[in-house]
């Protein structure tokens, strides 16, 4: 990403709110795996990156997100994937696995996860830590700014539409600008900017950006 393209939208990011975890007294959680080198461990807010494999009581899979070699990524404590995830994930470190036991009357998927949670089963989860990034809230934050029809999906001109407004407050120096007035260099750089956010952000180049392909956890982050 352009580094002034950047700072623009780093600097326009808000600050973060606070989540909230439930407690799950039914929830058994066990550790199967911790790396040695375990320093860095999941918070509130942080969006994890995990492999996992569903179990019913009879021990049959339902579902697999290795099968489909495609991990799930879930914002931590912020009411996303299913309560007892939001619980038993906290202060995992990357490769760490766990299994989780979840009884049933506890078993709750959010919209958008319900494979990861049938209703009516004891499930038991077994849970591999893959990515944990640290800046998923702010980037939520940052989407849902510019995602100005509220679709979960920013087109061109929604993003076109964002740097103007934001164009409208700013100079090439980060100066804040009087009178609305827009800085012609700005101005030039404009679909420039729109390309490399465009290149960077949208997976399968369908000039539409959805949440999922946002969100993702890219290699080279920030
Ligand atoms: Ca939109
Ligand atoms: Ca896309």
């Amino acid at each position: 990403m352009d580094i002034y393209l950047l700072q623009i939208f780093l600097g326009l990011m808000s600050t973060l709110s606070t989540g909230q975890c439930a407690v799950l007294p039914n929830l058994v959680v066990t550790t199967l795996f911790k790396p040695e080198n375990c320093t860095i461990k999941s918070e509130v807010h942080n969006r994890l990156v995990v492999h996992y494999k569903g179990y019913l009581k009879d021990f049959k899979d339902f579902d697999s997100s290795r099968d489909r070699n495609n991990p799930v990524s879930f914002r931590l404590g912020m009411n996303e994937a299913t309560a007892s995830w939001d619980t038993g994930l906290m202060n995992m470190c990357v490769g760490e696995k766990r299994t989780l036991f979840v009884p049933k009357q506890l078993v709750v998927a959010r919209p958008g996860y319900e494979f990861l949670a049938p209703s009516g089963y004891d499930l038991l989860y077994h849970i591999e830590l893959l990515e944990i990034d640290k800046v998923g809230p702010k980037k939520e934050e940052f989407f849902k700014e510019i995602d100005s029809n509220f679709d979960k999906k920013l087109s061109k001109d929604e993003v076109k539409f964002y740097l103007q407004k934001h164009f409208e407050m700013i100079d090439t120096n980060g100066n804040a600008l009087d009178d609305n007035e827009v800085d012609p260099k700005l101005l030039s750089k404009r679909d420039d900017l729109i390309q490399q956010f465009f290149e960077r952000e949208d997976a399968n180049g369908d000039d539409i950006i959805d949440y999922n392909e946002f969100i993702k956890p890219k290699h080279n982050e920030f």
